[in-house]
């Protein structure tokens, strides 16, 4: 039994990183698709370089017109994104940096800078040995998807009775229920469920029905939908009619929790499209009012905002029908997730889920993981260091129980 202690503190920073990097990580919010889903996963250099993160980057430093960069190739904009923001100047942002952190990681040398040559490992890559590559060097054991049943494609997808990779785990994602139910309506009504946007008795429990058929479709981990930061609860709207008589009775029904994704501002620059997002700060009073009057529905929530941070942790004291996840999206930086990480730890303890990767492309598992480790490492050995000081003798099989927790069995537990 390794029994580091304080006064050898180089030892017990190096006992903790090596077991969070040696702990796999059930990711439990990403983009990724397996690869049955065919075009909907993105991977390689290219899509990597034309991460939507990278594009609002490159319209800082770049006189290029929205028009001229949107008529571009994928391979194009990876060109002209390589140029500006790697070898015109140092790319220092999370965003650059973590592709450097992939080419690293993938055996290439980054000191060659040579873009050509990483394009050419990709070019005989078959699909689903990449998948077993990228969550090995990642050290994911499996991912939650976000699955849209509004997405054409997606849906044709499901339709099929397709193989399923069981490292891919479903998520409902309902947003266009919540924010847009008007031509949501029409569309399910297309799909000959008698719905009507008046939202009375009859189209809520039609609305059941969907939400029932989807879940039994995709046996999902969860249902989710992101919110804008002025997200209100109870309202007497379509969405809060939705949520208050068909997401949460079905969610208890199904013991399936409702992840709440709270704080976006959607296209406040739409010619950045997919990065013309931006964020803003919402009451936390709407997540006391859900956990409080539902008591035996469970909820996720994560939060954009960095002003809800520390009010989100201490409403996670007050519900324990309440999960809160991840640094999310414009907090998944070094700075931000050391303190949110520090500050969850010391108002929750492990009862919470430091992170998940968000990630779009298949090969940001490797370095969203990567840097999230690091600074997840360093948060604990500071608090292990802590507890080692007053005597509470720390055993290297007391901190893989406690990186277990975080990784995964956190989860796992609060959703059966
Ligand atoms: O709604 C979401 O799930 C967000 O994560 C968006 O997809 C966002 O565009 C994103 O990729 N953030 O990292
Ligand atoms: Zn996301």
């Amino acid at each position: 039994m390794n029994t580091p202690n304080s006064n050898d503190s180089g030892n017990l920073k190096t006992l903790v990183s090596s077991v969070v990097n040696k702990t796999a990580v059930f990711d439990i919010h990403t983009h990724i698709y397996d690869a049955n889903f065919g075009k909907l996963l993105l991977w390689g250099i290219d899509e990597l370089l034309t991460y939507h993160y990278l594009v609002a980057e490159v319209f800082r430093v770049a006189p290029i017109t929205y028009e001229k960069f949107w008529t571009m190739s994928t391979k194009e904009q990876a060109d002209y994104i390589w140029q500006k923001l790697f070898l015109e100047r140092s790319p220092m942002s999370e965003a650059c940096r973590g592709i450097l952190t992939c080419i690293h990681a993938l055996g290439f040398d980054p000191a060659e800078r040579n873009l050509n040559k990483y394009r050419a490992f990709f070019r005989d890559m078959k699909v689903s040995d990449y998948i077993d590559l990228v969550f090995s060097k990642a050290n994911v054991s499996r991912v939650i998807m976000t699955n849209d049943p509004f997405d054409n494609h997606e849906r044709s997808k499901w339709k099929k009775s397709m193989k399923r990779d069981d490292r891919f785990v479903a998520a409902l994602r309902i947003d266009k229920l919540l924010v847009d139910w008007y031509d949501a309506c029409g569309t399910l009504s297309s799909w000959g469920y008698e719905v009507e946007p008046r939202l009375g008795n009859w189209t809520q429990r039609e609305i059941r029905r969907f939400l029932n058929d989807w879940a039994k479709t995709m046996k999902p981990a969860y249902m989710a939908a992101s919110l804008p930061p002025t997200f209100t609860y109870p309202e007497d709207s379509a969405c809060g009619k939705i949520i208050e008589n068909c997401i949460l009775p079905v969610g208890k029904d199904l013991n399936l929790p409702f992840a709440m994704m709270i704080g976006v501002k959607k296209l406040v620059n739409p010619d950045l499209k997919l990065a013309g997002d931006s964020v803003g700060k919402a009451d936390i009073s709407v997540i006391e009012k859900m956990c409080s009057t539902h008591s035996e529905n469970k909820f996720l929530v994560t939060m954009l905002s960095r002003e809800n941070q520390h009010e989100l942790c201490v409403t996670a004291r007050k519900f324990p029908n309440l999960m809160i996840f991840g640094c999310w999206w414009f907090l998944n930086n070094p700075s931000i997730i050391r303190e949110m990480t520090s500050e969850r730890i010391e108002l929750l303890g492990l009862s919470m889920i430091p992170q998940h990767s968000d990630a779009r492309v298949l090969d940001q598992l490797i370095y969203k993981w990567k840097h999230s480790r690091e600074v997840i490492a360093e948060v604990l050995t500071e608090k292990y260091t802590d507890l080692d000081k007053i005597g509470w003798n720390i055993r290297e099989e007391d901190i893989k129980r406690d990186v277990e927790i975080l990784f995964g069995k956190m989860f796992m537990d609060f959703t059966v």
